[in-house]
């Protein structure tokens, strides 16, 4: 654990000092030398660049609430697959869409993107603050990736998407998908 901590830190300083487009080449290069430690690195960074948002004084108004970023009209996030209602087993593939604007890893300001959070057996978090890192309930994929795989215990679940800014924030209005049903079997 100390190794991935240390690899997640140094991503993430590499992300910040040399700009996305570098990092993320360089992520993917990684990720094919060492593809479990690479995505658990990767997963980690994103962890603490929303540790690193989430304690930045910068990024809330007077209010007390977070800038949202404006979505653009007709911006639309949804789940390809699994399909609403699909029975599936374990390990279940979660692939998300989005028409109407880009995806960017987080820390990356830029109109018109945002990247994925994943809402599993959860309630739409408070949409005008940096949405919580949780465990098995709220995941960022704070890298841009545009699917993940999970392992869930038998039975029904939910499964939702939102878009949050650079700063995991929802943008304004949000951009969120269906909520969706999927029974995952023994
Ligand atoms: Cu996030």
């Amino acid at each position: 654990m100390i190794r991935f901590d240390s690899m997640a830190e140094a991503d993430d300083g590499r992300r910040r000092a040399s700009g996305t487009r570098a990092g993320a080449i360089r992520s993917g290069r990684r990720r094919q030398l060492l593809p479990g430690l690479a995505s658990a690195a990767s997963l980690l960074g994103g962890l603490l660049a929303f540790a690193l948002a989430a304690g930045a004084a910068g990024t809330a108004s007077a209010d007390g609430s977070a800038t949202r970023a404006p979505a653009p009209e007709g911006a639309e996030l949804y789940i390809i697959s699994p399909g609403d209602g699909d029975t599936v087993s374990n390990p279940v593939t979660v692939r998300f869409g989005l028409r109407g604007m880009g995806v960017a890893p987080a820390g990356v300001e830029r109109p018109g993107t945002g990247h994925h959070h994943l809402l599993i057996d959860t309630e739409l978090p408070a949409v005008d603050e940096p949405l919580p890192s949780i465990p098995g309930k709220v995941l960022h994929f704070g890298g841009g990736q545009t699917e993940t795989t999970l392992e869930l215990p038998p039975g029904r679940h939910t499964l939702q998407l939102v878009l949050g800014d650079h700063n995991h924030v929802p943008h304004d209005p949000p951009v969120v998908s269906k909520r969706i049903t999927i029974t995952v079997e023994e």
